[in-house]
């Protein structure tokens, strides 16, 4: 999967520090599932789909479920259809993160499938995330800029994030069974030269404000109860402006609040493996692999037994 590299030399080098490219990562991997089998799920009102068109100057940015009329108007070029979670609903996907043995399994997000036509892209952006991008059919050509920050400035009149400059550094046409990886905030622009199936094995990286956010229910579930208290006191603080004490003080008790390791690892456990599509709890794995089975291309043809690897 690493080329040369050792998971070693690649988790010491590159990993949330640098992009790679590796040739040849999964040579001769066929997809198991076709665009006209990806754009099936995207009819479905459980599976998360986007389908992003550039027209003229900017991209546009509908959201699944579709119909198949929404298909059949499609023009020949310039758009992409993108469908999140699909190792959830096709066994075959889900044996391909089988693969990523150097990372912990628990690290992973999802698998999300993009079926490009030629010129088909979602902008300069950058993402929250590390990814691996696997070229699967057709060619798709990469852009990658610099680093990114809050700071870096987006385009305001757009709904999707992009980005309102866009410095190349780096550029390689991905041919399939090559496999970008690109860590959390590099610029990066993949545009489809044919049309093309690439998968993004996308690994989550939630927010710090959003941990805290948890974190803070999870105590008041918790029933924890400590409640503020003054440093000692002295009649010089007794003063509009805020005496250092006090910071310090409120910086030590929301300290003493989380420096507890049984509260912080079971927390973390459940915060980092919590589902993304809490809807689909109720259904099992095989309930979620037959739903999808069964169902259809968007051009209407029966998918019965089909569906799977070709
Ligand atoms: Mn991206």
């Amino acid at each position: 999967m690493l080329g040369d590299l050792s998971a070693d030399a690649f988790l010491q080098e590159y990993w949330q520090k640098k992009p790679l490219l590796i040739r040849d990562a999964l040579a001769n991997y066929t997809s198991p599932i076709s665009a006209e089998e990806l754009a099936g799920l995207a009819l479905e009102a459980e599976v998360e789909s986007r389908l992003v068109e550039f027209q003229g100057a900017d991209w546009s940015l509908k959201h699944g479920p579709f119909t198949e009329n929404d298909f059949l108007t499609l023009p020949e070029r310039d758009w992409t259809l993108l469908v999140q979670g699909v190792d959830l609903w096709v066994p075959e996907v889900q044996e391909l993160l089988a693969q990523f043995t150097f990372l912990p399994p628990w690290r992973l997000d999802d698998v999300m499938i993009s079926f490009a036509c030629p010129g088909g892209s979602v902008g300069p952006h950058f993402d929250q995330y590390d990814v691996f991008l696997l070229q699967v059919e057709g060619q798709r050509r990469w852009q990658i800029g610099p680093e990114c920050s809050r700071e870096t400035a987006l385009r305001d009149d757009s709904p999707l994030r992009i980005l309102k400059e866009f410095n190349v550094r780096e550029e390689w046409l991905l041919e399939p069974g090559d496999m970008l990886y690109l860590p959390p905030g590099v610029a990066h622009w993949g545009v489809a030269e044919t049309e093309c199936l690439t998968y993004s094995i996308g690994f989550r990286s939630p927010s710090i404000a959003d941990m805290l956010g948890d974190l803070s229910v999870e105590l008041m579930t918790q029933g924890y109860d400590e409640h503020y208290r003054d440093p000692a006191l002295t009649p010089a603080m007794a003063s509009s402006n805020i005496d250092q004490a006090f910071i310090d003080q409120a910086k030590q008790q929301l300290w003493q609040a989380i420096n507890d390791d049984d509260l912080i690892s079971d927390w973390f456990a459940r915060f980092m493996t919590a589902t993304k599509y809490p809807e689909l709890e109720e259904m099992t794995e095989e309930e979620r692999h037959a739903t999808i089975r069964g169902r259809r291309y968007f051009n209407g043809d029966s998918v019965d037994e089909s569906f799977g690897p070709r």
